[in-house]
This record gives structure tokens, sequence and C-alpha cells, in this order.
């Protein structure tokens, strides 16, 4: 139709892999025992790691599913010496007014077993910090803003995904977030459009790194079949 912009949907065969049920049982077996072994670590090395096993897992993480596939995401993957040190400063700001004065009693009590602190050396520390910002508006066609769905969920997705393929190449990771965030913008001169969502700090661990002796709840504790 002339003159009025129209988008066609077109669609491919999907590419599937049917597996039997013994193949299915084992794979669903081995992924869940090596995500257990996923633990946030907190004192990493300063032993610098390949720049393309970050590229493939952000790969990982734009291949998420998202609200009308607007991928509303943007990675900021800081590596400079410089940079990290201007985060940890201005993130440290924000957690001793965290520690000291905003959080409440329940919720300190309830960080206790983590054994955290406002000190985060760590974002100077590791090889990477991986930023990453929501975006409740991307650029469309002709530079106009095009409004984005489930931004919330479609970011979790899309983290999770991250982290998981940050494990599964031997990298160990950090969710973090200070609270506020929004020095992040400036920092890494990010629109005001952009949320920052969270920091996933991403490196080797420390030579006897330790963490806390923590558990996760038991399958009949999280979910029923009806
Ligand atoms: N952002 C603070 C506090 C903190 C909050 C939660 I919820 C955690 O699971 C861990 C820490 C900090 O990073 O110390």
């Amino acid at each position: 139709m002339a003159g009025i912009e129209q988008e066609t949907e077109q669609f491919i065969p999907l590419s599937f892999q049917r597996l039997d049920d013994a193949d299915m049982a084992t794979r669903a077996r081995a992924f869940y025992l090596q995500m257990r072994s996923r633990r946030s670590v907190r004192d990493f090395s300063a032993e610098p790691l390949p720049r393309s096993v970050i590229e493939d897992a952000l790969r990982t993480a734009g291949s998420a599913p998202s609200g009308a596939n607007m991928q509303p995401w943007h990675f900021s993957v800081v590596a400079s010496a410089e940079v990290k040190r201007e985060i940890r400063l201005a993130a440290e700001e924000e957690e001793r007014e965290f520690y000291q004065r905003r959080a409440s009693e329940e919720w300190l009590d309830a960080l206790a077993p983590l054994g955290t602190d406002a000190h985060k050396p760590f974002l100077e520390t590791a090889p990477y910090l991986i930023v990453i910002f929501l975006k409740k508006f991307s650029a469309g066609e002709n530079g106009e803003q095009r409004k984005n769905y489930y931004t919330a969920e479609s970011v979790g997705i899309a983290t999770g995904m991250l982290l998981a393929a940050l494990h599964n190449a031997g990298v160990a990771t950090l969710t973090h977030t200070p609270s506020p965030m929004k020095f992040l913008n400036r920092i890494l001169k990010r629109p005001d459009s952009e949320r920052p969502y969270m920091i996933v700090v991403a490196g080797l661990p420390a030579a006897g790194a330790q963490v806390p002796a923590i558990e996760k709840k038991p399958l009949q504790h999280i979910a029923e079949f009806i």
C-alpha cells in the first residue's frame, strides 16, 4: 500500500530439537547441578578475563524474550580502572547512607547473614562491571520515541540469562544494587530515559574466597503441581 507504513509479519519454520524423555531428564539434572553451584561472590581476584567470554554472555542475555520484542536493555561494560573507581566511590557514598540511615532495623537484620557493609572494594578489583540499564523507551525507525512494554520483566529475564551464561563459562558474579543508582547515568553518560537496573560484577573469585552459609528452599517449599 503506497504511502502507508506497513509492517508485514513474516514467519519462518521453528528450529526445535525434540529430545527423548531420558535425554531431557539427564540434561535437566545436569543443568540444575551446574546452576545450583553458583554463589554470589564478594571477594574478587583482579585477574583479567577474555572480553570474548563477556561478549558471548551478553549475546545470551540479548537473546532473552521481551515485551513485543523491544529488547529494552542496554549493557555498559566497564573495564576501565578509572571508571570502576568512580563507580566505587559513588556507590560507597550511597551505601554509607543506606547502612547508617536509610535501612530499617528489619532490613539490616535480613542482611546480617550476608555480612555486607558499605565497603565495596570488589567494584574496583573485579575485571568487569556490567551495568544494566532498563529502557522505558527505544528509538523508533525515524528517531521517534517508542514505548517499551513489560520492561522490568524483560530486563529481569535477560539479567538471569546473563548470570547463567557467565556461570556456565566459569565466571563468578555478584548482583549489586546500590540504591539509588542514578549516579550511573552521570558516570556512564546514559540518557535519563534509561534506569540503572543492576550492576553485575564479573570476574574470578580471590584465592580463599568465602561465601555465607545460606541455603535454597527445597522444591516442595517453592512450587506446587495442581
Ligand atoms: N545494596 C546494599 C544492601 C544489600 C541489599 C540486599 I536486598 C542484598 O541482598 C545485599 C545487600 C549492599 O550492597 O550492601
